[in-house]
C-alpha cells in the first residue's frame, strides 16, 4: 500500500514537470497561423504599415524622407534604407548592397563551400577581396536564415552548424573571419552587422544547411512553421526566429532560457530589453520599472551593443523615431483613494479627460462615452438607439454641480454598428460625430480633454490584468450618483462558462473576484481603460451590460474595442486611431 503511493506520487511529480516541458505553445493561437507580419502580434517595419490585421508594404513616399542615401545591388541610390526597403519589398527585385552612395567598387559576394549548392561553409567577399569565413561566434538560426535566403532559398536555413574549415585549400588559411549579427529578418547577410574578427586554428567556423525541404507534414517532435518549415519543437519559444517567419515565436504560454515573454504572448530575445526599441506590444520590454539603472536585463555583452550603432538594424529604429507620433492615452496619474461607491473611488480633474457624458437634451447623464479624437466619441450602441437630441459633455465631474471647464457638444452624425442586436447586446458599439461649437474648433479637440489610444491587437492585454472603468452610474443599493466615479476591475478570460450563451466573440468581462466593484445602470457607453507599461491608456472596453451591478460571480459585460479596430478606422480614418504602423 505504502509502495504504491510512493509509485503515484513519482508519477504525479514527473507528469507535472513533463507538463510543463510540453506546455510552451498556445494552440488556439497558433492557429491563426501568425507570422513576423501580423500586426496582431508584432510592430510592422518601418517599410510596411497594417492594414486588417497584416503588415503590407508602403510606397516609398510613405517613408519619411531623411536619413542616409543607400545603394541597392541594382545599381540605385535610394534617400535612405526605409525607401530601398520599400521598394524590395514591392518588387522583390534589388536588395541592399551598402550604405552611402552606389559605387562600382562596391561588391558583396556570397559563398558556400567547399561547392556545395545547399550546404557548406559560408564565405564572404567584400569589394573583390580574398573570401573570408564567418566566425562560430553568434553564429545562430537568425544569422544561418539570412544567409541561405541570400542565396536565394526563400524559407532560409535548416540549420546553422559550426565546424572547422579544411585548412588544405590556400584560401582558407586566412587568421580573420567575420563576426555576423542579424536581427532575422534581413534579406541580405549585407544589412547584418560585420566585423572582422582574429581566427585561431582551433576555432570553429559558420556552416549552414539551407531549407530545400518540401515536407507537408512534420513529424511529431516537429513544429510547423507558417511557412511550411519543419523545426524541432525544442526550438519554439526561444526568442530565436528558427523557422524565419517568426511563426515560432508568437505564440508561447512562457519563454524558454535566454528570451523574455511579452505579455501578448510573444518570446522576444533578452538583448532586446531596454535597447529603446519597443518589442512588446505593450512596451514592457522598455519599462522603467525593467530598465531602471544597470541593464542586467539584457544579459548580453556590451560589446555587441557598440558594434550595432552603425548597422543597418540602429538605422531601422532611427526611421522608426522619425514618424509622427498620435498623443493619447496620456492622464495625470496621482491616484487617491476616497470613499467607495460600488467599489470605486471619486475622480479628479484630469484623471478620465477622455471621460464623456451623453445627456438626452439637458436631462439627466444617461450614458458615458470616450473621446477617441478629432470629433469623435465612442460609445455603446445601445445608448444611441432612438433618434433624440444627445448632447455630450466633456471636462464633467459632477452632473448636478456644474463646473467650469465643461462643453457642451450636440451631434452631427450617429453610427451605430450595423450589426449591433439589441436583444443579445452584440455588437454594443457606436461612435458619435460632435459638431465643431466654432469656426475655429473644426477638429473639436474638446477643452481639457485627451484622447484615449484604440487598441489594435486582441493581445495588447488578457485575463488579469488590471484595468479601471469609470462612470456616473448608479452606486451601491442601486442610489443615484453625481460625481464620477471609477474603480479597478480586473479582465475575466472564462466569460463563456459564465454567461454561456449569452456570451460572443466581441464581448470581455471584467470585474473583481468578490464582486465589489463593478459598472452599473448609467455607466453604460463609458470606458474601461487599461494601461501599458508606460501608463498609456487604451479603450479595452465598453460598458455594455451584465447581469446586475456587484454581483459575486457575474463579472460586467464590455464591448471588447480591439475586435473593432477596423471598424472604427473606416469610419473616422487610420490617421486619427494609428498609433504605430503608421
Ligand atoms: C446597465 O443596465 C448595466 N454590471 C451596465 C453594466 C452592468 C450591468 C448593467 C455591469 O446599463
Amino acid at each position: 500500500m505504502k509502495l504504491l503511493s510512493v509509485l503515484v506520487f513519482i508519477l504525479c511529480l514527473s507528469f507535472s514537470i513533463f507538463g510543463q516541458k510540453v506546455g510552451y505553445l498556445i494552440e488556439e493561437c497558433v492557429n491563426n497561423r501568425y507570422t513576423q507580419n501580423s500586426c496582431e502580434k508584432v510592430f510592422c517595419e518601418p517599410w510596411q504599415r497594417c492594414i486588417d490585421g497584416s503588415c503590407l508594404c508602403k510606397l516609398p513616399y510613405q517613408c519619411p524622407k531623411n536619413g542616409t542615401s543607400v545603394c541597392s545591388t541594382d545599381g540605385k541610390t535610394f534617400r535612405n534604407y526605409c525607401q530601398l526597403k520599400s521598394f524590395e519589398c514591392q518588387r522583390r527585385q534589388g536588395s541592399f548592397l551598402n550604405r552611402g552612395k552606389c559605387n562600382p567598387q562596391e561588391h558583396f559576394e556570397i559563398f558556400l563551400e567547399p561547392d556545395y549548392d545547399t550546404k557548406g561553409f559560408v564565405q564572404v567577399a567584400l569589394n573583390h577581396e580574398q573570401k573570408t569565413f564567418i566566425c562560430g561566434h553568434g553564429w545562430s538560426m537568425n544569422e544561418a536564415n539570412v544567409a541561405c535566403r541570400h542565396l536565394g532559398f526563400p524559407k532560409g536555413a535548416d540549420r546553422a552548424e559550426l565546424d572547422h574549415p579544411e585548412l588544405d585549400h590556400p584560401d582558407n588559411a586566412s587568421s580573420e573571419c567575420l563576426r555576423v549579427t542579424c536581427r532575422g529578418i534581413e534579406t541580405t547577410l549585407a544589412e547584418c552587422t560585420l566585423r572582422r574578427s582574429n581566427r585561431t586554428d582551433e576555432e570553429k567556423v559558420a556552416k549552414v544547411v539551407c531549407y530545400t525541404g518540401a515536407h507537408t507534414e512534420c513529424s511529431s517532435g516537429e513544429f510547423h512553421c507558417v511557412n511550411r518549415k519543419c523545426i524541432p519543437l525544442n526550438k519554439t519559444c526561444d526568442g530565436i526566429n528558427d523557422c524565419g517567419d517568426s511563426s515560432d515565436e508568437l505564440c508561447c504560454k512562457e519563454c524558454r532560457r535566454g528570451s523574455y515573454h511579452c505579455q501578448s504572448d510573444v518570446c522576444i530575445p533578452r538583448k532586446y530589453l531596454c535597447n529603446n526599441e519597443r518589442d512588446c506590444l505593450t512596451g514592457e520590454d522598455e519599462s522603467h520599472q525593467l530598465c531602471r539603472g544597470d541593464k542586467t536585463a539584457r544579459g548580453d555583452e556590451r560589446e555587441e551593443i557598440e558594434a550595432n550603432e552603425e548597422s543597418m538594424d540602429e538605422e531601422r529604429k532611427k526611421i522608426k523615431t522619425l514618424f509622427p507620433k498620435l498623443q493619447c492615452g496620456i492622464a495625470n496619474h496621482t491616484v487617491t483613494r476616497r470613499k467607495r461607491i460600488l467599489g470605486g473611488n471619486e475622480a479628479k480633474e484630469f484623471d478620465f479627460p477622455w471621460q464623456m457624458a451623453i445627456t438626452e437634451e439637458l436631462a439627466k447623464v444617461n450614458c458615458g462615452g470616450a473621446y477617441i479624437g478629432g470629433c469623435w466619441v465612442l460609445t455603446a450602441a445601445h445608448c444611441v438607439r432612438r433618434i433624440y437630441h444627445y448632447k455630450v459633455w466633456t471636462g464633467m465631474l459632477n452632473s448636478i454641480n456644474m463646473t467650469t471647464g465643461m462643453d457642451v457638444y450636440k451631434l452631427k452624425k450617429i453610427i451605430v454598428h450595423e450589426h449591433y442586436n439589441g436583444k443579445t447586446y452584440e455588437n454594443d458599439i457606436a461612435l458619435l460625430e460632435l459638431i465643431p461649437k466654432d469656426r475655429r474648433d473644426s477638429s473639436c479637440y474638446p477643452h481639457k480633454s485627451v484622447p484615449v489610444c484604440i487598441p489594435w491587437s486582441q493581445y495588447m492585454f488578457s485575463s488579469g490584468h488590471q484595468c479601471k472603468v469609470s462612470g456616473w452610474g448608479l452606486k451601491e443599493g442601486l442610489v443615484r450618483e453625481y460625481t464620477l466615479k471609477w474603480g479597478y476591475v480586473y479582465i475575466m478570460g472564462n466569460c463563456s462558462d459564465i454567461y454561456r450563451d449569452r456570451y460572443f466573440k466581441g464581448m470581455e468581462c471584467a470585474g473583481t473576484s468578490d464582486g465589489s466593484v463593478d459598472s452599473c445602470k448609467g455607466d453604460s457607453g463609458g470606458p474601461l481603460v487599461c494601461y501599458d507599461s508606460h501608463n498609456v491608456g487604451y479603450v479595452w472596453g465598453i460598458v455594455s451590460w451584465g447581469e446586475n451591478c456587484g454581483q459575486k460571480g457575474y463579472p460586467g459585460v464590455y464591448t471588447k474595442v480591439a475586435n473593432y479596430f477596423d471598424w472604427i478606422s473606416q469610419h473616422i480614418g487610420t490617421a486619427l486611431i494609428s498609433q504605430y504602423n503608421v
